[in-house]
Order: structure tokens, then C-alpha cells, then sequence
């Protein structure tokens, strides 16, 4: 059985505590426990203090057999960051800028370049998205449709692939949009002339859905993951309703990450639909402690609080 752990971004002390609560004990060198494995939910870089400390815990357990791991917007971007475009030489996928510059800043002042380098490779051997008998794992949002076109793309590309990464990182092409939405999450547009602050101070026009759940019916403000901040109580636009997707009640329960959904106590979203990720940057880290229940419980999220 699993315990999935959500997007650690460099906390190390936080993801040894959260392991040790679970029962995992360090063994030449390898957290492990006897019956258990870890999934861990991708967005290992970036952010904390700790990022050399957190990748020698997490991926010695995948290379042993102890964990999976699936990989998050921060390791494609970190992907894309060091390749360099074939049809442009000089630039790479990920456009050097201050922004992405700051995004990926603490992983280069912690890492030397061999152990980046090493990392990286590892980074593309990831899965994009677990499908296994009683759970689904992905980092933001199950979208079939975009599974479906990009599971084809890993065929046709032979895995993440300097081509592969070409095309889901440029705007327009094929894979750009469902991979965003897998690693990113589904947005819905506010009506023309409404924005709100997100919790960095950037100033948004786009919120972040209940991709699991059918917008009919709902404002912009209910369809929003962050609900807290949404100015706007007007019932979501039909053109929204006709792009959405959502997530049956009755398929496998889904566990996923990356929205760091902050300053509460770690509930499920749906009975078969888990976030679990809270938070870290203030020391939070949480976990689900999943024994095979297809209706998931509250009772199962474990979580460490930072000093
Ligand atoms: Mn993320």
C-alpha cells in the first residue's frame, strides 16, 4: 500500500519528519518500511533551504524500489530551463528571464552543476502520471483528453525528449496546452475587467477551477480552488461550462499536488479526489496514508508542521 507525499520544494526536515511518522526507518543509507512505498507528487526543487538534502532522500528511495515518483512543473521547467532550443541555438525551452530565473535560483545556488546535471537526467526518466489498480496520481489535474494526447506524444517522441519538451513548451504547439494542464491545472478567465491578488501579490485575471467537479451551476467564485480571493459572484460563463471537464464520482480516487492550498487543515476535495499539498514554504508538509479505501477519509492525512 501507498503513503503519498505532496510537493516537498527543498524542505528536508519536514519530508524526514513526515517519513518517520509513517513508519519509515533509514537503512544503508534508504528511508524504507516494510510494507509500504512512498508516492511522492513531484515539485521536489526549488523554494526551500534544504533541496540537495530532500533529492538524496527521495530519489534513492525510487531508485530502490521503496518509492515512485511522479514529476511536477518545477521539474519540467528546471528540464526546459537547460535545454537548449535546436531551431534557435542560444535559447533555451525555458526562456532565461527574471522570472523563471528567480523561479529556479535556489536550486542553482544549492546544487553544483554535476549534481544538477545528474538530477536532471533522473528528472526525465519520471512517469507524467501514475494509472495503477485502485489510485491515480498526477500533479495537478487527471485530464483524459491531455493524458491521452500526450501519452501518444511519449510514444511518437521516445520519452521527455529534447522534441517532446520543444512541444510543450512553446505556445501553439501541440503539447503546450495538455501539459499545462496536467502539471498546472485547469484556469477559467474572469468575466472582462476582474482580477484579484493571488497569494505572491501578482495581479490575475485567470482563477484556478475545481477542474473534478462540473462548473453548471457554480460562480467564479465556488468554481475556485481559491475560493477566498475571487471578487466575483456571477454564474460561470457557458463558454467555461463547454471547454470543462470533471472527474466521475465513481472512478478511482485521485491524489494531486501543486496547489498549496494554505492555512487550513488538510481535507479531502471529494471522496475520491485528494490535494495534498499545503503550504510547505512555511515548514507544512502533508501526506495521505492510503490502505486501498476507494471512498477516501480525512482521518488519513498525515502532516509535519515546520518550527
Ligand atoms: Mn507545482
Amino acid at each position: 500500500m501507498y503513503d503519498l507525499i505532496g510537493d516537498i520544494h527543498g524542505n528536508a526536515d519536514e519530508l524526514i519528519r513526515l517519513l518517520e511518522a509513517l513508519g519509515y526507518e533509514k537503512a544503508q543509507g534508504v528511508y524504507r518500511h516494510p510494507e509500504r512505498k512512498v508516492i511522492f507528487l513531484g515539485d521536489f526543487i526549488d523554494r526551500g533551504p534544504k533541496i540537495r538534502e530532500a533529492l538524496e532522500v527521495v530519489r534513492p528511495m525510487v531508485e530502490a524500489g521503496h518509492a515512485l515518483a511522479i514529476m511536477g512543473n518545477h521539474e519540467l521547467n528546471a528540464l526546459a530551463y537547460y535545454t537548449e532550443d535546436p531551431e534557435e541555438p542560444g535559447q533555451y525551452l525555458r526562456r532565461r528571464n527574471p522570472k523563471n530565473d528567480k523561479q529556479i535560483r535556489k536550486t542553482v545556488e544549492q546544487l553544483n552543476p554535476q549534481e544538477l546535471r545528474s538530477y536532471l537526467e533522473w528528472c526525465r526518466t519520471l512517469p507524467l502520471w501514475l494509472d495503477l489498480k485502485g489510485l491515480r496520481v498526477i500533479h495537478a489535474c487527471w485530464d483524459e483528453v491531455a493524458i491521452a494526447q500526450i501519452a501518444a506524444a511519449l510514444e511518437e517522441h521516445g520519452g521527455v525528449t529534447t522534441s517532446f519538451l520543444r512541444s510543450a513548451c512553446r505556445k501553439g504547439n501541440a503539447l503546450f496546452h495538455p501539459v499545462e494542464v496536467i502539471l498546472k491545472g485547469r484556469e477559467a478567465k474572469l468575466p472582462d475587467g476582474l482580477s484579484f491578488h493571488d497569494s505572491g501579490g501578482n495581479v490575475r485575471t485567470e482563477i484556478r477551477t475545481r477542474w473534478y467537479l462540473s462548473p453548471r451551476g457554480q460562480t467564479y467564485r465556488t468554481y475556485a480552488l481559491h475560493s477566498e480571493a475571487i471578487p466575483c459572484d456571477l454564474t460561470i460563463d457557458e463558454s467555461v461550462i463547454q471547454a470543462a471537464t470533471s472527474y466521475p464520482t465513481t472512478a478511482k480516487p485521485v491524489f494531486f499536488g501543486h496547489y498549496w492550498l494554505s492555512d487550513k487543515r488538510p481535507e479531502l476535495l471529494a471522496e475520491n479526489v485528494a490535494c495534498i499539498d499545503y503550504g510547505q514554504t512555511r515548514g507544512f508538509l502533508c501526506g495521505y496514508r492510503w490502505n486501498g479505501e476507494q471512498t477516501l477519509s480525512n482521518a488519513n492525512f498525515v502532516w509535519v508542521q515546520g518550527d
